[in-house]
């Protein structure tokens, strides 16, 4: 008999953390459950503490492409590790991080090291507003950067499967200054641009969503974003912590042809550890400090573990063109087969899939924006998560997030994931 029980985990933990998590998803509230605790995790497995495996479909909420504890990254953290942990100093690995990320994403000619995504999006902003002079940004409902003051308005992730509309404690004179748009609408965006272009620093979005599920951008929608951001002298982010090097060695702007002016990442770029980056054109970086006014700082900004984890993980990536092309169909075909699985039972569901990352929503209408994504029926998608993970598949606790798959998911896994499936499809079936 294990010594450790999830249950009684979670019970020690919510006496010390606030809900018991450190992350408010992680909770499985909105799953109607609690929480599985992790021993450990490898490839494409993931462990709990009373020694089941699941195939892990959250991937850390993206970071792990190359499969959990991938042996080069281990041991890449482990020699940078024997060498000490962080200095407070720069690190020739900084600079090769750097290098490596302005030689991927043609957009970039600067970067700078953050710890997490939130704290690129957030001076990404404060960059935008310094650079422009002007204070008033544009993001777009359902799209999640962070928890940023500015950024918690109308936010997908957290926010939306928890049901709340903003958060307290986000001053009302500073969400005032967010204007919110519908995903996909070109012509909201074309009149919000036009009406507040004098006062808009920025206008902010995830090229593929990946917080209200997975959503996918309209023809045109990007390319209009871009052409009414430059007109104006606005400047235009593409917040890809989620997208960068997920679907090819960069991110959706080098498949796209789309050169936006920052760009956020993180997740994939750590190597799953704490890592945030921004970066852009040479003119709007040098604004910051210390070789212009726009202040930024941390104590574990580029820290040699992180940056060890992530150029080993962007080392492997930069000569994965073919693996890259496999985890595309690999995912293709496991999407196209559980389409095939719920059509069977005739359970209405949509799959919105971008590269080796998808969603499925329960609900009969194409999945466009953030209000199409809240139509799904999420008491239905949360028996769909229970009954796939007690067949041992971990998808991620909300209906509105995304899969991922990884280079460590195979053949295999797919078929086991499949076999899950129609079990819990049959169980869904019969219940209802
Ligand atoms: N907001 C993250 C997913 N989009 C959740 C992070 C976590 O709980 O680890």
């Amino acid at each position: 008999m294990p010594n450790k029980s999830s249950k009684s985990l979670f019970r020690k933990a919510s006496k010390y953390i606030p809900g018991g998590v450190n992350s408010p998803v992680r909770a499985f509230r909105s799953v109607d459950s609690t929480p599985i605790f992790i021993e450990r995790a490898s490839g494409s497995r993931i462990y709990d503490v009373e020694g089941r495996e699941y195939i892990d479909y959250v991937s850390s909420w993206g970071p792990m492409i190359l499969g959990h504890s991938h042996p080069e990254v281990v041991r890449a953290i482990q020699k940078a590790a024997e060498k000490g942990t962080s200095y407070g100093a720069p690190t020739e690995l900084e600079v090769e991080m750097a290098k490596l990320i302005v030689d991927a994403l043609p957009s970039i000619d600067m970067v700078r090291m953050v710890s997490s995504g939130t704290e690129a999006a957030m001076t990404a902003i404060r960059l935008a507003r310094g650079y422009t002079g002007r204070e008033k940004i544009i993001k777009f409902e359902g799209c999640y950067h962070g928890h940023a003051d500015s950024l918690l308005v109308k936010a997908g992730s957290g926010v939306a499967t928890l049901g709340i509309p903003g958060s307290p404690g986000v001053p009302r004179r500073l969400a005032e200054l967010t204007i919110t748009l519908p995903y996909n609408d070109i012509e909201a965006a074309i009149s919000a641009v036009y009406l507040h272009k004098d006062d808009l620093a920025c206008v902010i979005v995830e090229p593929v969503a990946g917080n209200m599920g997975v959503v996918l951008p309209r023809k045109g929608f990007l390319e209009t974003l871009r052409d009414i951001t430059r007109r104006h002298k606005i400047l235009l982010i593409f917040d890809e912590v989620i997208t960068g090097f997920r679907a090819t060695y960069g991110g959706f702007q080098n498949l796209a042809g789309i050169e936006p002016d920052l760009t956020c990442l993180g997740k994939i770029i750590g190597g799953g550890l704490p890592v945030g980056a921004f970066g852009g054109r040479k003119a709007v970086m040098e604004k910051l400090a210390p070789s212009g006014p726009v202040y930024q700082a941390g104590t574990l900004s580029g820290n040699p573990l992180a940056m060890s984890a992530g150029l080993a993980t962007l080392n492997i990536l930069r000569k994965s063109t073919e693996a890259y092309l496999r985890l595309d169909r690999r995912t293709a075909l496991l999407c196209e087969e559980l389409q095939k699985l719920f059509a069977q039972k005739k359970i209405p569901v949509r799959i919105n899939r971008w590269g080796s990352m998808f969603t499925l929503f329960f609900t009969e209408d194409d999945v466009f924006d953030f209000t199409s994504a809240a139509k799904s029926d999420t008491s239905l998608y949360a028996r769909y998560f229970r009954e796939m993970l007690s067949n041992k598949i971990y998808f991620a606790p909300s209906q509105f997030e995304a899969a991922f798959l990884s280079f460590a998911h195979g053949d295999k896994d797919i078929e086991k994931t499949l076999h899950a499936c129609e079990k819990t499809i049959r169980n869904l079936a019969k219940r209802s």
